[in-house]
């Protein structure tokens, strides 16, 4: 039986943006599971009404309905061992934990602000009062004053990367020789980005450049191939 993911979509069914579907479906790849990604927009609450609460992704398995990314990674580990790990043992999770952690609170939190109004462009028409509604509430201004002063923004968010870089001269991989879920828990932040706004994050000169390319490259191109923005625009 096919495993279904809803996946994220704005206006369009193939623009799939959600940096914590994109954790998933990476994670799916990686496990070289099939499965079908459903388009699924902010409205659709009684969509995923069956998995008992309002986010995606949602993945559905057979009898398993799990929700939330992490989850759906160490789900996937659990029921599938056979197939390659996106964990290597209890230390490495852990410290993953971290990384994800640090990945929502900081550098999501930096890059939502250097986006934000391109992915309010580009949302679904009928998703955009519920957007601009429940994000100013949650931020406390309006969306155009939280992505006020983009070249700021943009630069705040270089720079909360700056630890990942002699990590990646040294490496190939955040998870080392090979990627892995810490591999993914990033690139689901510049997938993000790259689905949704034509912004040029990085610089070719930086090693989170070719780090990406690596991504981006991955299972015949999948990411890359996903709608969006060629990143060196
Ligand atoms: N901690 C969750 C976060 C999931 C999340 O925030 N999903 C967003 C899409 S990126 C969502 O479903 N938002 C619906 C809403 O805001 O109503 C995870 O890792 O899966």
């Amino acid at each position: 039986m096919t495993i279904t993911l809803f996946d994220l979509a704005g206006s369009e069914d193939d623009r799939r943006f959600s940096p914590y579907c994109w954790r998933a479906k990476m994670a799916l790849k990686h496990k070289g599971l099939e499965f079908e990604a459903v388009p699924w927009r902010f409205t659709d609450k009684d969509a995923i009404a069956f998995s008992g609460q309002k986010l995606v992704p949602v993945l559905v398995d057979g009898g398993h309905t799990v929700y939330d990314s992490w989850n759906i990674a160490l789900y996937l580990d659990e029921a599938y061992p056979q197939r390659p790990g996106l964990f290597e043992g209890y230390e490495s999770r852990a410290l993953c934990e971290f990384f994800s952690q640090w990945a929502f609170r900081t550098l999501h939190s930096s890059l939502f602000k250097v986006i934000v109004l391109d992915i309010f462009a580009r949302i679904h028409e009928k998703d955009r009062a519920y957007f601009r509604e429940s994000r100013e509430k949650r931020f406390g201004m309006t969306l155009e004053e939280f992505g006020a002063e983009p070249k700021q923004k943009l630069a705040d968010f270089r720079g909360a990367l700056e630890p990942l870089r002699p990590v990646l001269v040294q490496h190939q991989f955040v998870s080392g020789k090979g990627p892995g879920y810490a591999d993914y828990i990033l690139f689901g932040a510049f997938q993000w980005a790259r689905t949704i706004s034509p912004i040029r994050l990085l610089e070719p000169e930086d090693p989170l450049f070719a780090w990406r390319e690596r991504l981006l490259g991955l299972w015949g191109n999948y990411a890359r191939e996903a709608k969006g923005f060629p990143v060196w625009a």
